[in-house]
């Protein structure tokens, strides 16, 4: 008999860096008192980030979803704009806030990222863009997706919230499309408590969006369009200077559990994993398995209320789908049977406890309970 954890295991859990190195930046804060408006903490962040991630320009954001927000507002879209249906809800949202229609393609049963095959049925002379995520930090199908957007002429907007540090073949997801979205909540890799980026190519466009988020400011006499206020401030920039020095050994421990999740799990009928192809290196952000309830025995509803019974909190990401969300569930793209793979991946794939605070032990642990399952 498997005993109960003691305390909550929950699907993740911030890196917290050593609280010293956050106050010395405060005090600086407190120092300048500057709060917020690009200070220099903000700056500093800016800029590290830029070179960590290796992009060529970089905007702070307040979050993931006003970064979004921003995005394709910057980009002067208008109609429809393809997504997935298979992600979090500001996704969807972020193209709905923007009043675009969000036109709902269908994924790929391999990595959960839109299917290019998907997207291309869906263009009308609506379309005048595409808003991919980078799901679970596996990286779409960009070059698929960029022959697409050349060949009919749209903008393509990566989600990226939970690819931080995600490379193709070497190249850091951030240099793919028209632009890219990190979010820097507490539950990814990298935080800022609240937080996001913009990543894109040219200077110009970086002007643009520090512009529009802060509400289309110019300077005291001028304001140039209706903006928004996106800003990251110097507590949140604090945060993130000191959680970036975590960043290498959180990675590190990371992918030691995930090798004591893929030893351990590697033979359990009814149990894949979603693997990374060499060629990628994977953000380790979220550890995806999928359950063939036929195989297992029990469904993946099932394997996730029973875990709770052990103290242990799993995620269904990204259940309900957003085009089952009775805002969206009408729209024509968000039929059922148009999107056969999402309505049936949504309903196998539990994310597993990862995050650096955890220990291979209680990895090994959590992988006997679900194996228990099966047995009883
Ligand atoms: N696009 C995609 C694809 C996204 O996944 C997201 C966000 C966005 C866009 C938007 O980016 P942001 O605007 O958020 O920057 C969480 C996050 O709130 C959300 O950021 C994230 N995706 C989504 C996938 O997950 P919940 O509802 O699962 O969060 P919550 O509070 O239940 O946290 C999960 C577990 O993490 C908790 O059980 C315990 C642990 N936790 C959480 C927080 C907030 C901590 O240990 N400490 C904490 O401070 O949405």
């Amino acid at each position: 008999m498997i005993q109960p954890f003691s305390k909550p295991i929950y699907v993740t859990r911030p890196i917290l860096p050593d609280l010293k190195s956050v106050v010395t930046h405060l005090r600086d804060v407190w120092d300048s008192q500057l709060l917020t408006n690009n200070g220099p903490k903000h700056q500093l962040l800016e800029a590290k980030l830029r070179d960590y991630l290796s992009v060529p320009a970089l905007s702070l954001f307040n979050n993931g979803t006003s970064a979004l927000l921003v995005a394709l507002r910057a980009l002067e879209l208008s109609g429809e704009v393809i997504t997935t249906p298979f992600t979090f809800a500001a996704t969807a949202h972020s193209i709905a806030w923007n009043g675009l229609e969000p036109v709902f393609a269908d994924i790929k049963n391999d990595d959960f990222t839109l299917d290019p095959r998907s997207i291309e049925k869906l263009i009308t002379k609506k379309t005048t863009a595409i808003l991919a995520v980078h799901v679970f930090g596996h990286p779409c199908d960009v070059h698929a997706i960029d022959e697409i957007a050349r060949h009919y002429n749209l903008r393509v907007i990566y989600d990226a919230a939970h690819a931080f540090q995600t490379e193709i073949d070497g190249t850091p997801i951030g240099q793919f499309g028209d632009l890219t979205m990190f979010s820097f909540h507490a539950t990814k890799l990298f935080h800022t408590a609240e937080g996001g980026a913009l990543a894109m190519h040219e200077p110009e466009m970086k002007n643009k969006i520090d512009l529009i988020k802060n509400f289309g400011i110019k300077n005291e006499d001028e304001i140039l369009f209706p903006g928004i206020n996106g800003k990251l401030n110097e507590v949140q920039a604090c945060v993130g200077l000191a959680t970036l020095e975590c960043v290498p050994k959180e990675r590190e421990k990371r992918r030691r559990l995930w090798s004591a999740y893929a030893k351990a799990l590697k033979n359990v009928p009814g149990v894949t994993f979603l693997e990374m192809p060499e060629k990628i290196q994977n953000s380790l952000q979220y550890l995806v398995i999928r359950i063939n309830e036929k195989e297992f025995g029990i469904s993946r509803n099932e394997v996730y209320s029973r875990f709770h019974d052990y103290n242990v909190f799993t995620r269904k990401y990204f259940f309900p789908l957003c085009s089952n969300f009775n805002c969206y569930r009408e729209l024509p793209s968000a039929q059922k049977n148009k999107l056969p793979v999402a309505n049936q991946v949504v309903n196998e794939v539990l994310s597993m406890p990862l995050y650096g605070s955890l220990t291979e032990e209680q990895v090994i642990k959590i992988c006997s309970i679900l194996v228990s399952f099966r047995a009883s």
